[in-house]
């Protein structure tokens, strides 16, 4: 067999729960490749993973390679081939006496971790690692670890499969098909309510949604808010935010990464741009991308932009780019 070694930071929360029995089952990775996981924790929490490992044992998937516990990130990510960073510091929780409920304060926490975990990461992972952001801000928290990092070979992604699910199932909803009937749904811009799900470009059996459907008051005022706000949604519902959705997703992507997109669709993550559909170099953006033959992933390029997603896709830049500012002393 095969063996890879995968880090997952925030191993003790909720998505991982989720997450890390399907990193080890074959279904992400393969059946022929052996999963050496390894589960990064803070240091208060980090006790609570020899509960999970037994779990992960107890699955009995052959693919389980050695299971680790640690609350020190460049053990962690060593020689690590993918780095999930799950972990992060949620919104009202209360730090130094404060509570934390602004953006500004939250981006500040967070990036502080993504510093010291992208330095790590750029240190001792390979040299053609791939990390994927799930932690929120992921777009921001994937700038700050990317440029601390400073590992040109290495790949950062901040994730936004879950909002291409989401936008598929209620386009799949609406036209009253299965949902494998959609495909190339692009998630333009921010992992926040700013991000532009593309109707015109995702395809209904090989239509564009958007004129399958033709309701354009639906897709401008119920579809884009549905998309938008679904996190939300399920928290008020649950009273607990996405988690096996999220891992779910987290799944897709890597999938997606390591294997060629098919011809004619693309699957959604935020990279670092390059300039491309007019978004500043070097901001993480969601773009429609896809895994070519030789294993790279690039953004596709030549898709129509219309007035109202132009519209939409300044509006997350624009986010992003003041989301940069509130981070800038961390990016030095
Ligand atoms: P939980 O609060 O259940 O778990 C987070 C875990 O991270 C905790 O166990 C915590 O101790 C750990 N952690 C915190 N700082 C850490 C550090 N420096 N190193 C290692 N571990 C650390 O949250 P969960 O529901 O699992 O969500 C995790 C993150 O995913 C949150 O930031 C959440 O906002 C984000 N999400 C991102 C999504 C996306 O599409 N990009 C969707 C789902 C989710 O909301």
């Amino acid at each position: 067999m095969k063996e890879i070694n995968v880090a997952v930071t925030g191993g003790a929360g909720q998505i991982a729960y989720s997450l890390l029995p399907r990193l080890i089952s074959g279904e992400t990775f393969g059946e022929d490749t052996k999963v050496n996981l390894r589960l990064v924790e803070i240091p208060q929490v980090v006790d609570k993973l020899e509960g999970t490992i037994m779990e992960l044992i107890d699955c009995g998937f052959r693919q389980t390679g050695e299971l680790t516990a640690t609350s020190d990130i460049k053990e962690g990510v060593k020689d690590a081939d993918w780095i999930l960073l799950v972990g992060s510091i949620p919104r009202g929780i209360v730090v130094d006496g404060k509570k934390i409920e602004e953006r500004s304060d939250l981006l500040k926490i967070n990036g502080g971790i993504f510093t010291a975990q992208g330095s790590a990461i750029g240190e001792f992972a390979k040299s053609d690692a791939k990390i994927l952001v799930v932690g929120n801000p992921a777009n921001t928290n994937a700038l700050i670890g990317k440029n601390q990092a400073n590992n040109p070979g290495q790949q950062w992604f901040a994730m936004t499969a879950l909002d291409a699910n989401r936008a598929k199932a209620q386009l799949a909803k609406k036209a009253e098909v299965e949902i494998s009937a959609v495909t190339n749904m692009a998630i333009w811009g921010n992992h926040s309510p700013t991000m532009y799900p593309d109707p015109n470009n995702a395809l209904i059996n090989g239509v564009s949604a958007a004129e399958v459907i033709n309701d354009k008051d639906w897709i401008e005022n119920d579809y884009l808010p549905l998309v938008q706000q679904r996190g939300k949604a399920v928290i008020d519902a649950r009273g607990a935010s996405s988690a096996a959705s999220a891992a779910n997703a987290a799944i897709d992507t890597v999938k997606a990464v390591e294997s060629p997109t098919a011809e004619g669709d693309c699957f959604s993550a935020a990279i670092a741009s390059d300039g491309s559909y007019g978004v500043p170099e070097g901001l993480i953006f969601g773009y429609p991308l896809k895994t070519n033959s030789d294993g790279d992933v690039e953004i596709i390029q030549g898709i129509e932009i219309n007035n109202f997603a132009q519209e939409k896709i300044d509006v997350t830049t624009q986010e992003l780019l003041e989301e940069k500012e509130a981070v800038k002393d961390l990016l030095s």
